[in-house]
């Protein structure tokens, strides 16, 4: 065990001043010199730090800083109601007494006349790190506990489709993505790696709660070095770091189960699939293999069939199954291939792949979901409680799946499927938003501001004017995390951080904390929500069952003032044992797997028993319903930005440095640049059915042909907001992404992929002004 467990990290730099903090994107240390110059030094400890922390300095005291509350015009003077100003109004600056009091109002007025069941308060996001200032724990504690409960949603933007069939076909969504194959097995044990959408090192960048080592980039690294290959399957060839040494397959878009599919008819017609293994640990494979062969529908999935659809052509698609048989062979399945249409598809056949390989449960090998997507997956698990803030009861069962939020404002009463069950939207008046940003993550942005005016009344609170709380009815300034004491801590990694206060707080910003407390007392329920603790002491509060558990293990256990004045805490993880599915392969009697059947679900009786058409019993080959057409011939990828986390502190040096002209650079390959005229640097316009945007474009060999490339989490922009329609002037690709579910089982989101057209913008260039002061 490491000696350094119970103790302070030395890496962690201390001197001249600078204080200990961390962020979803790294540990860092910061200190704050003359003129709030904000100065930022990665974690010591840390192999490859990222360069998201550069956003800090210029965004702490920007102009984009909420100062004071605001309420909307048109909420203010004629009250709560139906409106489609929203977004289009103008804001009043208020005092906090009279924005608590208006609000505390409203919320009693909804409470007693129509119920908590008329509150959406699901607030999705990732707000900061920081266990005790989580928006979304604030939020939905303050909504259980002054309100009753609140309409909440279920599963994430990240893995709306496989976190609801994941249970169903192999195991729980995080044994599979944070207990099994790891970064240690991949760097000494794998052979091959065939990973489906990549494992970009932009995205391991980023983990939820914290991240102090950044590993990824190694752990491949060592495994080439070792005689490992990769194998990226993926539009980008960046989606996989120059260190794999990867061969780079371009796919078309969404037909990446089709290609699994040929691999595996090609394994089985040349007898090198793993029959023992499917046998003794799978359920359903005859039904499947039916259906490969063409029973059913007269078309076997062979190389030829998947080619015709996939665009590799047969005899690669053959030879890699050849390359798999027989090695330690490792499939990773991106989040991003099942962000689309049919997404839980390529999860599923992901898992069949890998069944038929029979590798499924040995060190480096099997199947990983999401491997890469995050910086806390395929890590070790920490062997030491963390710091959790109770959120009580909520009084209200009703939920929807995530994305599903404008057809619910849209749709009150109407019916909709979800995980076999058929269910009714309720009927929201009160939307309540912390921490979080619909207008960076849901699709179909114009569909969304239709969705807002339906409500009452809008609340948001936030650290900056994102357009979300350019749409909000009452807008209150939060902090950012450098101006609040906290606890930093993720269950995958052994670094506990004691972020402390860097700089006071922005304007009249206060903690979302101190802001709900003022609030409950308004409705009666102060000493509920705070259970008559400061922050200060929740935080004591907090750390206690770690502190507990280390001394208990028999581990040095520092008081909280020990750790608050060191700074950080190594806590033990559990060694790197494969998890459940180790268990399993092991003895798959005595440790079966918690699927229904108790084993690895090729086919699965309970989701047949759905009758869904749109995601039968086993995987199969939907068309897609939105391909390149005449109207919008190329591929949209809309994927997670590289200089930030989401749309959080676009307006941070980071970030708006890798900006051109202001705007957010698309890329796309030559071959579909030149018959339009665009140029490397141009701007260009794309456009939809749905809507347009400006962007810069970067031209390069980079990116397969047929496809475009925007990243998420420039900040949406309206030219005009007065338009039905606007152009987004910045660069927000969720002005043309669709607004449809993963299927009637899941109802994921799809907001990966869409198809749009492009040209040169040559009109004036407008201004940016996302970032102006309201
Ligand atoms: N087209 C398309 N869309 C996507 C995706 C995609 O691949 N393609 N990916 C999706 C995915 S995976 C995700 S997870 C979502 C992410 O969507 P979000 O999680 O909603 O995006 P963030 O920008 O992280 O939003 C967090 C917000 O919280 C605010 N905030 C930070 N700290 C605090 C605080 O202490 N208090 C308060 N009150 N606010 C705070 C930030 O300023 C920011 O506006 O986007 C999804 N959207
Ligand atoms: N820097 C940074 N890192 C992040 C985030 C961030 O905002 N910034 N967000 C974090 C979050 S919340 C999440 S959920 C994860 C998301 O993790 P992912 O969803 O996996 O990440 P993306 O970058 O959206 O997509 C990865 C790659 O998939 C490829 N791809 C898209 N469609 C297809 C397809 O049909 N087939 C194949 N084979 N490949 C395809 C694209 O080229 C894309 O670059 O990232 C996390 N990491
Ligand atoms: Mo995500």
């Amino acid at each position: 065990m490491n000696e350094t467990i119970g103790y302070p990290d030395p890496g962690l730099d201390l001197s001249e001043g600078f204080k200990p903090h961390t962020s979803h994107w790294g540990v860092f240390s910061a200190r704050l010199r003359e003129n709030n110059r904000l100065e930022v030094r990665p974690y010591g400890g840390d192999p490859d730090p990222n360069g998201i922390i550069d956003n800090f300095p210029a965004a702490l005291r920007h102009g984009a800083r909420i100062a004071q509350p605001a309420i909307r015009r048109g909420w203010l003077e004629r009250g709560p109601g139906p409106d489609d100003r929203r977004g289009r109004d103008e804001f009043v600056s208020v005092s906090w007494e009279k924005a608590l009091d208006l609000l505390g109002g409203e919320l009693t007025r909804i409470r007693d006349t129509r119920g908590p069941g008329a509150v959406f308060g699901g607030s999705y996001g990732w707000s900061s790190a920081g266990r005790f200032h989580h928006a979304q724990s604030q939020v939905h504690r303050f909504l259980n506990m002054a309100m009753g409960g609140y309409v909440r949603s279920v599963n994430s933007y990240s893995s709306g489709a496989s976190s609801v069939l994941l249970p169903q076909i192999l195991a729980g969504y995080e044994e599979i993505t944070k207990h099994n194959v790891t970064w240690e097995q991949i760097a000494t044990e794998s052979e091959i790696v065939l990973a489906f959408g990549g494992m970009a090192l932009k995205n391991s960048m980023v983990a939820g709660g914290s991240i102090s080592k950044h590993v990824e980039r190694g752990a491949m690294e060592a495994a080439r070095r070792r005689g490992c290959e990769f194998i990226l399957v993926s539009p980008l060839r960046d989606d996989m770091p120059a260190e794999a040494g990867a061969e780079w397959l371009t796919a078309t878009p969404g037909t990446d189960t089709a290609l699994m599919m040929g691999i595996v008819h090609t394994l089985v017609g040349e007898g090198l699939h793993d029959q023992a293994f499917l046998d003794r640990y799978t359920e359903g494979w005859p039904v499947f293999l039916r259906y490969l062969n063409g029973e059913a529908d007269g078309q076997p999935k062979d190389a030829e069939w998947a080619a015709s659809i996939c665009g590799i052509d047969a005899s690669t698609i053959r030879t890699l199954a050849r390359r798999l048989a027989g090695r330690r062979a490792l499939i990773t399945v991106s989040h991003s291939m099942q962000r689309a249409e049919h997404g839980e598809q390529p999860v599923w056949m992901g898992m069949v792949l890998a069944a038929a390989l029979g590798q499924i449960g040995l060190p480096g090998g099997g199947y990983a979901y999401s491997l890469g997507a995050i910086g806390y997956y395929g890590r070790r698990v920490n062997a030491v409680p963390g710091p959790t803030l109770g959120q009580g009861r909520n009084g209200v069962a009703d939920f929807i799946p995530v994305a599903r939020i404008a057809d619910m404002l849209l749709n009150p009463g109407a019916t909709y499927r979800y995980n076999g069950a058929t269910r009714t939207y309720p009927d929201i008046r009160l939307v309540y938003w912390a921490g979080g940003n619909p207008f960076h993550h849901h699709q179909d942005l114009n569909r969304l501001r239709k969705a807002f005016a339906r409500l009452d009344t809008l609340v948001v609170h936030e650290l900056a004017w994102t357009a979300t709380a350019r749409h909000a009815d009452i807008v209150l300034p939060s902090t950012m995390t450098l101006e609040r004491e906290d606890i930093g801590y993720s269950s995958n990694d052994p670094l506990m951080v004691a972020m402390h206060q860097i700089a006071e707080p922005y304007g009249l910003a206060r903690d979302d904390y101190d802001i709900f407390a003022d609030l409950a007392e308004r409705l009666g329920a102060r000493d509920a929500f705070t259970e008559g603790r400061t922050s200060q002491q929740w935080l004591r509060h907090l750390y206690e069952p770690t502190r507990a558990s280390l001394a208990t293990q028999g581990l040095a256990a520092p008081s909280f003032e020990e750790f608050w004045e060191s700074g950080s805490l190594v806590v033990p993880q559990h060694p790197d044992d494969g998890g459940k599915l180790r268990r399993f392969r092991e003895d798959p009697v005595a440790r079966p797997l918690p699927t229904p059947s108790g084993r690895i679900e090729i086919f699965s009786a309970k989701i047949a028993g759905h009758g869904d058409a749109d995601c039968p019993g086993h995987p199969v080959w939907l068309e897609k319903t939105d391909t390149p057409k005449a109207a919008s011939p190329l591929f949209l990828v809309a994927n997670q930005p590289t200089t930030r986390l989401h749309s959080q502190l676009d307006f941070g040096g980071h970030s708006t440095e890798a900006k051109h002209r202001g705007r957010e650079v698309a890329r796309m390959n030559p071959r579909d640049a030149e018959p339009r005229g665009i140029a490397d640097g141009d701007i260009i316009r794309l456009f939809n059915s749905r809507g347009a945007c400006l962007a810069a474009v970067r031209v390069t060999e980079a990116i397969a042909a047929g496809i475009i490339q925007l990243p998420t989490g420039a900040w949406y922009d309206p030219m005009d907001p007065e338009d039905e329609a606007p152009l987004c002037v910045h660069g927000n690709p969720n002005v043309l992404t669709r607004d449809i579910g993963t299927s009637s089982f899941a109802q994921g989101c799809t907001g990966q992929l869409t198809t749009v057209e492009v040209e040169r913008f040559n009109g004036n260039l407008p201004p940016i002004r996302a970032f102006d002061p309201v």
